[in-house]
């Protein structure tokens, strides 16, 4: 990427292609292109290749998914798998078609096997059975790796594939029916000590392990790989470090501030007991995570006032 190149970010306005379009601004990249939902639908084939032909990116971020928790996950596992086959479909495809010079899919770590050995290295994807909870958006991302990859294959097209871990950042989703943990228990405790609520309830046993990793971590990572990486090998992002749900519970609830008790839902399902990947791929290139959990948690609850 240099700075005359048109860069796309899919999904700008989203947690993670937020993120990306802060980096590439405060880089000074000049030609970035964004397009809102009502601008262009990506489950439309015809509107994106339209959109491609005409506006001739050469980089694409394709940070643009249909995303949710665990309760989203395992309640619209139709919308999780359509909706995302059609937006990474439209979007590889067309990118073919109108010559992108390289694309950078983002899938996720939850592509991996529910029992992989962990950390779960890149060779472990499609070594065993999936979580049930997400399987279906599971199937979606590694259908959209293997795209790039035949893409790759058959037309030589410079597309990769990254798998972040558990993200959290600025431009997250607050509503407690679809979004992650992380946004969650912020709103919980919050919502609990700004009208005295004695008790805040989390869902499942609080023993599931999650590798989070800050946005805009990930963001200085997408635009690395940009520059550094091209190998059809999918590469891990992630910040080498988990903890359980109970312990990101404690966090939250001595960042926002809240005095009482938590009490654990186990009639909400608890996911994957543990999926810490192994970023030493990524480690080894030279991109390293600078945000600490706690900082970052700061951070966010932070925005999450304004
Ligand atoms: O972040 P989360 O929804 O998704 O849940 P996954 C992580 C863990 O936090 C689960 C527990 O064990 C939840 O039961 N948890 C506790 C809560 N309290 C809450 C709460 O109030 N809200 C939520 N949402 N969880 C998703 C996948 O899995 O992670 C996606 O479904 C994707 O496909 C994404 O991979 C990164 O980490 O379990």
């Amino acid at each position: 990427m240099n700075l005359d190149s048109r860069i796309f970010v899919a999904g700008h306005l989203g947690l993670v292609g937020s993120a990306i379009w802060r980096e590439l601004q405060a880089r000074g990249f000049p030609n970035l292109i964004a397009q809102t939902r009502q601008q262009l639908d990506l489950r439309d084939p015809r509107a994106v290749t339209e959109f491609f032909l005409s506006q001739r990116p050469d980089f694409v971020f394709l940070a643009a998914a249909k995303v949710g928790g665990i309760h989203a996950n395992n309640t619209q596992p139709a919308a999780f798998l359509y909706e995302n086959l059609q937006i990474q479909n439209n979007v590889i495809h067309a990118a073919h078609q109108s010559g992108v010079r390289k694309l950078l899919f983002l899938g996720s770590s939850c592509i991996y096997p529910k029992h992989a050995p962990q950390p779960i290295k890149e060779e472990s994807l499609l070594t065993g059975p999936l979580e049930p909870t997400n399987e279906w958006y599971a199937i979606a991302k590694i259908a959209g790796i293997k795209l790039c990859q035949a893409y790759r294959r058959q037309h030589g097209c410079d597309f990769i594939s990254a798998m972040p871990t558990n993200m959290y950042g600025p431009n997250d989703n607050y509503d407690l029916e679809t979004s992650h943990v992380l946004p969650a228990l912020i709103r919980k405790f919050h919502e609990a000590k700004v009208s005295g609520y004695p008790q805040v309830t989390c869902w499942g046993t609080g023993t599931p392990l999650r590798e989070f990793l800050h946005a805009d971590d990930l963001a200085r990572a997408c635009v690395f790989l940009m520059q550094h990486y091209s190998d059809e090998q999918i590469i891990n992002v992630g910040s080498g470090i988990d903890v359980s749900i109970r312990e990101l519970a404690g966090i939250i609830q001595c960042v926002t501030g809240f005095q009482g008790n938590v009490v654990w839902d186990a009639s909400k399902p608890d996911g994957t007991p543990r999926k810490l990947m192994d970023s030493s791929r990524i480690f080894n290139l030279g991109w390293r995570p600078e945000i600490r959990l706690e900082d970052g948690i700061h951070g966010v609850y932070e925005d999450f006032l304004t």
